[in-house]
């Protein structure tokens, strides 16, 4: 059976995470790769439901319940979508994954760490991705990028402090100390997300092409 790619996008709010996978993947389209793209929550009829739950919704959630919410949808995504497409030898394209609950359900709502560990590890029976592209840039700077977006969430409308401590978070998360205590969120290469977003794709496609060669791409 050929086996695809899983490449996640990660980083803080306003990072250009979903800019940066819609060029990745018009570019490995272009190379002749079948690409699907993928985000978090959603990505399944049941995903964009939970997303619905989590995002659009008035109502209570308490942390535990949001975890296992986010869980939910993961676990729907990865075996109804990711594994038939990595099966099938495509390439995928995730705009958020592991780092985004040890973040914002880890140190920003305190749940912990070893807890989110285990239902991660249920939510996708073990699958690991071959490279997270974890964009890097000044809290400051993605915030006000999301700002000039628009539009509020319910995870967005969370205090200033939830953020500054999920923006130290993703600091952390870049450390090798960090990485090396966490391997079932595999290899993680940093990209440094300020600038045009022609730098950030050309940093991007650098670390695509370091990880796989163009020519075993094409
Ligand atoms: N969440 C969680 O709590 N736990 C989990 O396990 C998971 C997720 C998986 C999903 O929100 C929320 O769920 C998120 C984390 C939480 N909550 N928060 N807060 P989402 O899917 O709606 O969005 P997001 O993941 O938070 O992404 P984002 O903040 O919308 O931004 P982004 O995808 O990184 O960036 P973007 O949309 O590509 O760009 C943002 C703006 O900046 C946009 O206007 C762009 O045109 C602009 N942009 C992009 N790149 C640049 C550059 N280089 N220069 C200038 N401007 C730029």
């Amino acid at each position: 059976m050929a086996h695809g790619r899983l490449v996640v996008l990660e980083g803080p709010e306003g990072a250009g995470k979903t800019t940066q996978l819609r060029l990745l993947a018009e570019r490995l389209s272009a190379r002749g790769e079948t690409v699907i793209g993928v985000r978090e929550p959603g990505g399944t009829i049941l995903g964009d439901e939970i997303r619905t739950i989590l995002l659009h919704s008035a109502l209570d959630i308490v942390p535990r319940a949001e975890a296992l919410l986010f869980m939910a949808s993961r676990a729907q995504l990865v075996e109804r979508e990711i594994r038939p497409a990595l099966d099938a030898g495509d390439t995928v394209l995730l705009d958020r994954f592991f780092l985004a609950t040890y973040a914002y359900q880890g140190v920003g709502r305190g749940l912990p760490p070893n807890d989110l560990r285990a239902a991660n590890a249920i939510a996708t029976n073990g699958l690991v991705p071959h490279l997270t592209i974890l964009l890097t840039l000044p809290a400051e700077v993605g915030l006000a990028r999301a700002a000039e977006r628009g539009g509020h969430d319910r995870m967005e409308r969370a205090e200033l402090a939830f953020h500054e401590r999920v923006a130290r978070a993703y600091e952390e998360f870049a450390t090798p100390e960090w990485q090396r205590a966490h391997p079932e969120c595999g290899p993680i290469v940093l990209v440094d997300a300020t600038g045009s977003e022609a730098a950030v794709f050309d940093r991007v496609m650098a670390a695509i092409d370091e990880r796989w060669p163009a020519s075993s791409l094409s």
